[in-house]
């Protein structure tokens, strides 16, 4: 048996109009880049001839400008799920021409293999690695790439030379049982292997193309200062709850949500003299985790995905030995578990949009109905966290926005799974309280200064009941700003 390799373009051909299409990868990482540009190109060929050609499209998250980019960019998309990160793609689903729906990052690959979304007609994965008896190795991104090569009828494997084989040995990938017959994960350490270091199908359905491309991630921007206070906001929290008794001496596991603000607070976390060696069991493994595993205060990180820059990546395939022992690639079924992430205890500490003065909180609409991202997986460990705690600045676009509302204008993680809320200004611990002294807590430790006499005002305009909710004035904060351009309008009195 030999494997069949192709071209790129060869490689689209295979597809058709109407097609399904799971791609490896989770964020830029792992997914693949060049069979994806081909078949925009097809795509583009295909219309200006007259014909219809458009593909569904399931991922792990976000991709590369690649996939989510090219294909927007060719009008070549019938519906997509689930998180997203590119302008181009944002912008067609916005503007009503991609439709897209948004789930929990841990749910999409079981919810394939139910059935809910339709057949997965053809798999795309970046592949380190692929033998003549059909052992596919990932590279440094999963996503739902088991599902994905079981379910398809065509596997094509963009074999990438870029990254080393020897990444062979670091994925744990498995899927899971469908019900009634799933039994409890056996994942009780951020460290434990439960599944194959590959995945296997048909080699017989496999098609290979070869490519030797870097990876499509950006770099992160300096830490700036409002984004390191909420980083030592953070630190001061958690010393606090290990003094008081409620966080073990040991620590517990940390997950951290995507961006500038998680990769701060990790670093901040990393810095402080008072915190334990820790370990991370998360989704998103970012250049901070990396840097701080280097300084050995970050013991093992488990993930779906290396989303750091292109210097971090080289920096880890050149001393691979000293990470391979340190790191484990999983599936986002299982790194996002909501199982494992109860058992664990793991403290989750992802970003907000806005959240309301009542603990509600929007990550994923801007004024409730522009989608920015999608929820990802930050609801996976909201909900199931030992603390679920969400980040974020007090302001957006110079103060004109607060990031403090009286009502989100869309609802991505409710008051009941939210314990903690981080601002620069200072540290909202909700635990244990009733909506009212939340709403005091929240406006007295986080809100913007010039915020802060309007939300009071509005809690005092004729709100009331257990949650003081003043359904005529609730979204002024909103209205102010579409017609006015500047929160601060609102007249709240
Ligand atoms: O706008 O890009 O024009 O400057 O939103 O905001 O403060 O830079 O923060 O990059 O961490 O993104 C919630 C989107 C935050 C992200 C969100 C504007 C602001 C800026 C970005 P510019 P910041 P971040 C793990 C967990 C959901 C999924 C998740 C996210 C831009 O963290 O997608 O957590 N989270 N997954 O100016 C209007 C507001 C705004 C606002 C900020 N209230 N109204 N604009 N902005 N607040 C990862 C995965 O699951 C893969």
């Amino acid at each position: 048996m030999t494997l069949k390799f192709m071209t790129a373009e060869e490689a689209a051909s295979l597809i058709n109009n109407n097609d399904n299409i799971g791609f490896s990868g989770f964020t830029h990482a792992g997914c693949p880049k060049v069979v994806p540009v081909a078949l925009a190109k097809r795509a583009e060929d295909e219309h200006a001839k007259g014909n219809p050609f458009k593909v569904g499209m399931f991922t792990g998250a976000s991709t590369g400008d690649s996939i989510d980019g090219a294909l927007a960019r060719a009008h070549a998309i019938k519906f997509r799920t689930p998180y997203q990160t590119n302008k181009d793609m944002r912008n067609a689903i916005n503007s009503g021409e991609v439709p897209y729906f948004d789930l929990h990052l841990s749910t999409l690959a079981q919810d394939l293999r139910y059935g809910f979304y339709g057949p997965v007609d053809v798999a795309i994965i970046e592949a380190s690695d692929v033998t003549v008896n059909g052992e596919i190795v990932p590279t440094c991104g999963v996503g739902i790439i088991p599902t994905i090569a079981r379910l398809a009828k065509i596997v094509i494997v963009e074999l990438n030379s870029w990254h080393p084989k020897e990444l062979r040995g670091m994925h744990d990938l498995i899927e899971l049982p469908t019900p009634p017959h799933r039994e409890h994960i056996p994942v009780y350490s951020v460290r434990d292997r439960i599944g194959k270091d590959y995945v296997k199908v048909d080699p017989e359905k496999i098609v290979v193309v070869k490519t030797n491309k870097p990876n499509e991630g950006g770099s992160f921007t300096p830490v700036d200062e409002i984004t390191k206070q909420i980083g030592l906001n953070a630190v001061s929290f958690f010393i606090k709850e290990m003094q008081e008794g409620r966080i073990p001496e040991t620590f517990l596991p940390v997950q951290s949500g995507v961006g500038n603000i998680a990769n701060a607070v990790l670093s901040a976390l990393g810095e402080s003299k008072d915190i334990p060696d820790f370990e991370v069991y998360t989704e998103v493994i970012q250049d901070a985790v990396i840097g701080l595993m280097e300084a050995g205060r970050i013991k093992f990180a488990s993930g779906g995905t290396l989303t750091v820059s292109n210097p971090c990546i080289e920096r880890i395939y050149k001393n691979l030995p000293f990470f391979r022992e340190r790191i484990i690639f999983r599936t986002a079924e299982i790194s996002n578990n909501p199982e494992i992430a109860r058992r664990l205890g793991i403290i989750a500490m992802n970003t907000a949009l806005e959240a309301d003065i009542f603990g509600n909180i929007n990550s994923t609409h801007v004024m409730g109905s522009k989608l920015m991202n999608g929820i990802g997986g930050s609801g996976d460990f909201a909900r199931s966290a030992y603390l679920s705690i969400f980040l974020t600045p007090s302001t957006a676009k110079d103060g004109k926005i607060s990031a403090f509302v009286p009502m989100v204008s869309h609802t991505d993680h409710s008051e009941h799974s939210v314990k903690v809320i981080i601002s620069e200004y200072g540290v909202a611990d909700l635990r244990g309280k009733s909506p009212k002294d939340r709403a005091a807590c929240i406006i007295e430790n986080c809100v913007h200064p010039d915020y802060r006499p309007l939300l009071y005002a509005y809690l005092n305009s004729g709100a009331n009941g257990q949650t003081p909710v003043n359904l005529d004035r609730a979204f002024d904060f909103h209205k102010s700003f579409m017609s006015t351009g500047d929160m601060r309008n609102a007249e709240m009195g």
